[in-house]
């Protein structure tokens, strides 16, 4: 019986997606249970066997105790995955050109899953996506040779709620949220992660509720970075410093959450999973207007950011055509290595198309490909050189930037890092 061996922790994990989500919940559920972690990559998988991590908020020391301690097994082998009795699906779920869901990778993970699940197996749905999906896509492939769900095999959604770089929320304290096709699928969802990760669980009566839940969540921090964008462009026409009012706004002890502007939103998440739910309403013949809408305001960030630092070489009689520009952090947040839909990517972009002569410094992104071609950092030792503007697009806590404010070159500083230095060479965004 299932639930016997979660109870007793013999129920053996298999982890599908060897991620940002996979990998940290795999390496805390290893401390209890007998854990596979499954992905295509075979350079992720050698580097685990090695007991190696590449996740910046998994250290390799877990990796390694885990590994040796023969609690997680990380293999390329599907046919490892044989012996699993729970499938725990953690792969990207992208949009396409169309700004479409691509729903490519659950549905490989799901066929890998029917292939190899066995009777009572309790299969779940970790990947953002639209609410649907879970019983639309999953069941139906599950359920292809006769098996039926809630009673050969047991089918729940849990969203993941990993904040990559968040030094204080983990798996075994950020509560997750379950839903199942049936009640006891809900219950043995509830069930493995209670006694694997050790965190709340809050139960919900259908995948679809789970799936919607999460939507909200990343739409809520969408629609708000947009709001704050929008406010930024308002306040600068009106000449009103944004940053200033953010901080009055902030004083009020309820009802109000200061989100910040920026170059526009990066990650695979924020600006990603929104569009799940406004492609899904279609259906309804609903339109997500507030979703559209802040994607649009999102989307023209990185243009208004290269039309102001335009405007401040204009102002040094520099033309942004040959301009020397220093982009300071190509990460899509500060402190991680991540540059996966990054803004300052996009703006870094826009400025070569011009015609400028771009130089990059992150010290967490060592090269990113920009417009095709490979890009190194600078050292810190040439942050301070002969820029016609340096331009800070993510704020890494780890960057010199007394040494920045004080080399005198013009600063476009779009996230107020330089909130300490009254220098006139520092524009806020
Ligand atoms: N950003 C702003 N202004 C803000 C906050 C964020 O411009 O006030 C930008 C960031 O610079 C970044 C982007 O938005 O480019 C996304 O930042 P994020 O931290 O909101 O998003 P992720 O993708 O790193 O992590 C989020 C999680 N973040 C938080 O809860 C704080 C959470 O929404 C999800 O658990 C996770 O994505 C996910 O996987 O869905």
């Amino acid at each position: 019986m299932l639930l016997n061996k979660i109870e007793n922790y013999s129920a053996r994990i298999a982890i599908i997606g060897a991620g940002y989500v996979g990998l940290p919940m795999a390496i805390e559920m290893s401390k209890k249970s007998d854990v596979i972690i499954y992905d295509l990559c075979s350079e992720k998988i050698e580097m685990l066997k090695r007991g190696e991590s590449y996740i910046i908020d998994v250290n390799s020391d877990d990796v390694n105790r885990a590994v040796s301690g023969n609690s997680l097994h990380p293999t390329t082998d599907e046919n490892a995955l044989d012996v699993a009795d729970c499938f725990i699906i953690c792969v990207p779920t992208p949009l396409n050109i169309n700004k479409q869901p691509d729903l490519t990778f659950v549905e490989e993970a799901t066929e890998l899953v029917s292939r190899h699940m066995k009777k009572s197996s309790l299969v779940i749905l970790e990947s953002t996506t639209y609410p649907g999906t879970t019983e639309e896509l999953l069941k139906p492939i599950l359920e292809k040779d006769g098996l039926v769900c809630g009673k050969d095999f047991y089918l729940a959604f849990s969203p993941e709620r990993v904040d990559p770089g968040n030094k204080e929320f983990n798996p075994s304290n950020t509560t997750k949220i379950v839903g199942g096709y049936a009640e006891t699928d809900t219950r043995l969802a509830q069930m493995l992660y209670e006694k694997n990760l050790g965190c709340e669980v809050f139960s919900v009566s259908s995948p679809a509720v789970a799936e919607m839940s999460k939507i909200l969540e990343n739409t809520y921090r969408n629609i708000n970075i947009g709001l704050i964008d929008e406010f930024a462009q308002i306040c600068h026409k009106m000449n009103i410093d944004i940053w200033e009012v953010i901080e009055a706004a902030k004083t009020k002890p309820f009802g109000f959450q200061a989100f910040y502007p920026g170059p526009g939103v990066g990650g695979h998440c924020i600006p990603l999973d929104p569009f799940y739910l406004a492609w899904k309403v279609k259906e309804y013949g609903l339109t997500a207007t507030m979703i559209e809408t802040s994607g649009q305001v999102i989307s023209s960030m990185p243009e208004y950011v290269v039309s102001r630092i335009s405007d401040i070489l204009n102002e040094n009689k520099k033309a942004l055509n040959g301009a020397k520009v220093l982009v300071v952090g190509v990460a899509y947040k500060p402190d991680i290595s991540d540059s996966r839909e990054s803004p300052s990517v996009i703006v870094t972009e826009k400025l070569i198309a011009k015609n400028a002569d771009v130089s990059y410094y992150d010290p967490y992104v060592k090269s990113v490909n920009i417009a095709g071609n490979a890009f190194n950092s600078v050292s810190e030792s040439e942050i301070d050189g002969d820029w016609d503007i340096i331009v800070i697009l993510t704020a890494h806590s780890c960057v010199d930037y007394k040494k920045l404010a004080s080399t005198g070159c013009p600063i476009f500083d779009t996230k107020n890092i330089l909130k300490d230095y009254k220098f006139d060479n520092i524009v806020k965004l």
